[in-house]
């Protein structure tokens, strides 16, 4: 049985009975009544049949109704213009999605708890619980589109998995690189408001929106294409293995943070409210934080492989990339003033040093409020920060960004990487920032960063495993880039 908004309260007095006199999460009653959401390759053909089933369903649905495909699809974002506008101008649930903010986790879990119950209901299996896309692994073939959504064709009609507008070569089995999926960084932060939230926000979500492109590149059209759905399911599914790894969600109601975030309600539609009439309702994050418990849903497995380093593959495309480009673009840069870069990133590697060397055509920087002696204190973090990014906002690549890279270019790449940046949902003309202080640690403990003045950046564009041309590449433009210590 579903746990619906009347029968919520229940179930969670007598879940919390329960806790009270069983340790073993199994034996409790509200457990045991769970949806449990699987990893989208261990379905059987009749589930995934299931899936495409419902989805056509609610995209036979005209767009005025609350449980259509664009309906839902809306909730997260719509156009304004052209020739798919917003459809559903309600009052209510409009292109409400949330990101930037802290409450990107908790929204995005309750868009999906509704939308699960419409598609369940749609695909006519009562049992019905939403896949997730577990790309989160070193390997290759978990990194590729499932199968069943590279496919055009569904009984000799349109598959509703299929989505036509994504980055060439996702289709034909393209993989996201290792960078794109690599979870770690995210999971490692303790504090949810301030940086856990924001990390995983960042990587795997934004790059992987940005890597499948098309539809999922813009924070309009993204809910329209199915894998979407699985792709949130395994970003809230990363979210509860960092609550069992022992960090926990805001709690503290006299805290005017958590507060706000424990407490700001949310609208959706819900079909089982009204007596299954259906009908607009609220959700709090106080009220999603326990999936089991307060949702009726679990996750078949909580674990993630996060051996990326034995994967000699995971690194090598950026490696071609740079190999090429040092060889055959290092004069195609241009010089900047010391004082302002205005540039651009567009589908090929870009390196900023300073100071200016005698090597062409490394870049100035002035660097503020850096340290005399270059250490870094524990209490000290360093930033990379792009100053009035704007860019396209369908996004088709994102850029990874190392550190001080050395030439020749090492055979492991990965102590000098920084992290990404991926636009998805970023606000236009905002400052995008990088925390790179890790890296800078590890590089000043082996000796390789011993003036801060000698730090280089190094962008490289990338979207899918293997590919080092860019095509038709989006662009991201920024006024000034900074590192700056605080
Ligand atoms: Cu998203």
């Amino acid at each position: 049985m579903r746990i619906t908004l009347k029968t919520f309260r229940v179930v969670f007095l007598a879940a919390l009975l329960a806790a009270s006199l069983v340790l073993l999460p199994v034996a409790n009653p509200a457990y045991a009544q769970s949806l449990v959401r699987k990893d989208f390759t261990t379905l059987s053909p009749s589930e995934i049949e299931d899936l495409k089933q419902g989805i056509e369903v609610m995209q036979s649905l005209p767009a005025d109704d609350p449980t259509s495909w664009l309906y839902q699809a809306n909730i997260h974002g719509c156009p304004n213009s052209g020739d798919a506008p917003c459809l559903n101008p309600g009052p209510i649930v409009q292109a409400t999605c949330q990101h930037g903010s802290f409450f990107f986790l908790s929204w995005h879990r309750m868009y999906l708890y509704y939308f699960e119950k419409i598609l369940g209901a749609a695909s006519g299996n009562p049992n019905f619980a939403l896949p997730y896309w577990n790309y989160t692994y070193p390997n290759r073939d978990r990194r590729q589109l499932p199968a069943a959504f590279r496919e055009p064709l569904w009984n000799n009609k349109p598959n509703p998995l299929y989505i036509e507008e994504r980055n060439d070569g996702f289709n034909d089995g393209g993989a996201l690189t290792c960078t794109a999926v690599d979870p770690r960084r995210a999971l490692r932060e303790t504090d949810f408001l301030t940086s856990f939230n924001r990390l995983l926000e960042s990587t795997p979500h934004n790059v992987v929106h940005s890597s499948i492109g098309g539809w999922m590149g813009q924070v309009s059209l993204a809910a329209r294409d199915p894998i979407f759905w699985l792709h949130h399911a395994n970003i809230d599914r990363l979210w509860d293995i960092w609550i069992r790894e022992g960090n926990s969600n805001p709690t503290d109601p006299d805290n005017p943070e958590d507060r706000t975030w424990l407490e700001t309600e949310f609208w959706f539609y819900d079909i089982d409210a009204n007596d299954g009439e259906g009908d607009f309702v609220t959700l709090t994050g106080a009220e999603v934080v326990d999936t089991a418990v307060q949702l009726g849903y679990l996750y078949d497995s909580y674990e993630t492989d996060q051996d990326f380093a034995s994967n000699p593959e995971c690194g090598d495309t950026t490696r071609r990339i740079l190999t090429n480009f040092r060889k055959e673009e290092r004069n195609r840069l241009s010089l900047f003033s010391s004082t302002l870069v205005t540039d651009t990133l567009s589908g090929s590697p870009k390196v900023f040093s300073r100071p200016f060397s005698s090597k062409p055509p490394f870049f100035n920087q002035r660097r503020s409020n850096v340290e005399p002696k270059f250490t870094l204190s524990s209490a000290t973090s360093e930033f990379l920060t792009l100053e009035g990014v704007e860019y396209d906002p369908e996004q088709n690549l994102f850029y990874e960004v190392y550190l001080n890279l050395p030439t020749p270019l090492p055979a492991n790449l990965n102590p000098y990487y920084a992290g990404n940046i991926a636009l998805f949902a970023f606000p236009q003309g905002g400052d995008y920032t990088l925390n790179i202080s890790d890296t800078v640690r590890d590089e000043i403990a082996r000796g390789e960063l011993t003036n801060p003045d000698d730090i280089s950046v190094t962008f490289v564009p990338a979207a899918l495993q293997g590919q080092t041309v860019f095509d038709d590449p989006s662009s991201i433009r920024f006024k000034n880039l900074r590192i700056t210590a605080q």
